[in-house]
């Protein structure tokens, strides 16, 4: 008799599962539902019952936040991103923000300070200046954004991890927060925030960077998604409250590995 064959998914291939589905519009959405996943599978994957579009939402919001802590305890510190030779770096680079290039934010480098607050014991503000003279580092890497392209890039500026540790910045809380000039916010696992490849990128290819790769200073990691590396910092904090971020509030899975 023909058996049918049953593929095991694990849970964190479920919660990332989820998570696919529930970054799709909502008609896309139902149909995936309709032919894929029912409601009963969602409903023993998460131990719920749900009868309303509100417990739906809350469930795959429940599974995100499960698979946020897969990721986490899966990812490795001292593993590093693959870097590229510099003659594979992608030319032009894309540029994408949640708005136009023609809209790009022109942030004066000379009045800019980076603000610093909660667990940190050096609050003091930053000048560029101050940056720039920190033992800068680069790398080539690639960087991947969710809308479906990915292109490789040089980044050089200040290990944030060097950063945190001159400040004082407490590095047992779980989240360093970000706020852009653009309103753009975002916020990361303190483990990468200390990732050796985790940069405070002040030039792109050699050069300051520009203004539409987020001047004067940008959070760069090849070990998340694109959504995930802030452009145009203006405050950075730590915290162990979770503080989300402009896309993940809008459903895009917090953690972002890459
Ligand atoms: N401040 C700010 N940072 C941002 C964004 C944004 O809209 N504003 N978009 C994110 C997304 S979705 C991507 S893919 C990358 C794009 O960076 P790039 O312009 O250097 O390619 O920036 C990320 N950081
Ligand atoms: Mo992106």
């Amino acid at each position: 008799m023909f058996k049918k064959k049953i593929i095991p998914i694990n849970t964190i291939g479920a919660a990332m599962l989820v998570d696919a589905i529930r970054d799709t519009p909502g008609a896309s959405r139902r149909a995936f539902l309709q032919r894929s996943l029912t409601l009963g599978g969602l409903t023993l994957l998460t131990g719920c019952s749900l009868n309303d579009a509100g417990s739906i939402e809350a469930a795959l919001a429940s599974v995100s936040r499960f698979n946020d802590k897969a990721q986490g305890l899966l990812f490795d510190p001292s593993q590093l991103a693959p870097t590229y030779p510099e003659s594979m770096i992608t030319r032009p680079f894309p540029f994408n923000a949640y708005y136009g290039i023609d809209e790009v934010r022109e942030i004066d480098g000379d009045t800019w300070r980076l603000e610093l607050s909660g667990l940190v014991a050096d609050r003091k503000p930053w000048t560029l200046a101050r940056l720039r003279a920190m033992p800068q580092t680069d790398q080539v890497t690639r960087h991947i954004c969710v809308e479906g392209w990915s292109a490789i890039g040089k980044w050089g500026g200040v290990p944030f991890s060097t950063f945190l540790r001159q400040v004082g910045a407490d590095l047992s809380a779980k989240y360093v927060g970000f706020k852009c000039a653009d309103d753009y916010y975002t916020s990361i696992d303190m483990s990468t925030a200390l990732h050796p490849q985790t940069l405070m990128a002040l030039t792109y290819d050699g050069k300051e960077l520009p203004s539409r790769y987020g001047y004067p200073m940008k959070l760069r990691m090849p070990t998340k998604l694109g959504y995930k590396n802030p452009k145009h910092i203006q405050a950075i904090f730590v915290t162990n409250t979770y503080p989300g971020g402009y896309w993940e509030d809008q459903g895009y899975n917090w953690f972002g590995g890459s």
